[in-house]
């Protein structure tokens, strides 16, 4: 699918009172929801927010569980508070019992305890796709995921997931492959057994790899279903992993399959990057919207 065509019309003028909730038919239809567990980031690079604005941007409806809460700026993260297991539960429970969720997108999900609260919550809803970006680390190398986090994610979310999204470096740890780096049929290896461990598709992405070319692999139980580069962009970029996971997240409640929404989500993201700004001192933010800016200086792809 095209990404959306920008417009410009001013927001709907909301009525003064509120009609009365039951009787009132809608008078547009819904965008397809997607539920969202991530940590705030103030930012606004990385994490929820991140989610947020590339589902809108998708022209999607982003359902927002926090689960954590980060202390941050564009260089790195230096603290964060888990919110408590059962208020993300119950978060989550109230808009799945409000409303049809065409998707669900994990992100940094802060908690061991929080993990198998996620895990219980979806796996009362088996057939609504599920895409898990395992966060482990922030850019600079801050830990987001201790061992028994990323143990929790293995036993209880994996078995779960539609499609993983993790870096080569995230892999690695998940697969508990080590000192393999740049060597491609390793990560192959990890992909098998990310696979064998229960998600039905792995998209690792290679810009943590070395070299002039960036290529992101999608594999199944079948093998590669894809493999895309692009010329590596100059700079480093805060919350491109979350852009790229809530997209896929956002194609798929679209109605793509699963191969076709990982080549919009990763087109996508390549397009975000190139329009990247840097409103402070550390990382570059991926444009979510810059199509909605009107110049076309970087559609080259
Ligand atoms: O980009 C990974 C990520 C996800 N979610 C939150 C983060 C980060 C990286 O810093 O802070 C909340």
């Amino acid at each position: 699918m095209p990404i959306p065509t920008p417009r410009r019309h001013p927001p709907a003028k909301t009525p003064a009172k509120t009609p009365a909730m039951s009787a009132q038919p809608s008078r547009h239809p819904s965008p397809p929801a997607v539920l969202v567990f991530s940590g705030t980031d103030p930012t606004g690079g990385a994490g929820m927010q991140a989610d947020v604005l590339t589902l809108a941007s998708l022209g999607c409806h982003a359902l927002s569980v926090v689960t954590a809460i980060t202390v941050q700026d564009t260089i790195g993260v230096d603290d964060f508070l888990p919110i408590d297991a059962e208020w993300i539960a119950d978060q989550a429970r109230g808009v799945l019992e409000d409303m049809p969720v065409a998707a669900i997108k994990l992100g940094m999900l802060g908690s061991v305890e929080a993990v198998t609260a996620i895990a219980e919550v979806v796996a009362d809803y088996p057939d609504i796709p599920l895409v898990l970006d395992p966060v482990l680390a922030s850019g600079r190398g801050d830990a987001l995921a201790n061992e028994e986090l990323i143990a929790a994610l293995r036993d209880l979310l994996l078995p779960q997931t539609t499609v993983l999204t993790p870096n080569s470096i995230e892999a690695r740890r998940l697969a508990e492959e080590v000192d393999t780096e740049g060597d491609d049929p390793a990560l192959t290896e990890c992909a098998r057994r990310l696979l064998d461990l229960g998600c039905e598709y792995v998209l690792i992405t290679g810009a943590h790899e070395q070299g002039a070319r960036v290529a992101n692999t999608l594999y199944n139980s079948r093998g590669v279903v894809h493999r895309l580069q692009w010329d590596r962009l100059p700079g480093s970029y805060h919350g491109s992993g979350c852009t790229l996971a809530a997209a896929l997240a956002g194609f798929l409640a679209l109605g793509q399959e699963v191969a076709e929404a990982a080549r919009e989500a990763q087109d996508y993201t390549y397009q975000a990057l190139v329009h990247a700004y840097r409103p402070g001192m550390g990382q570059y933010i991926p444009d979510r919207l810059y199509w909605i800016r009107g110049d076309d200086d970087g559609d080259a792809s």
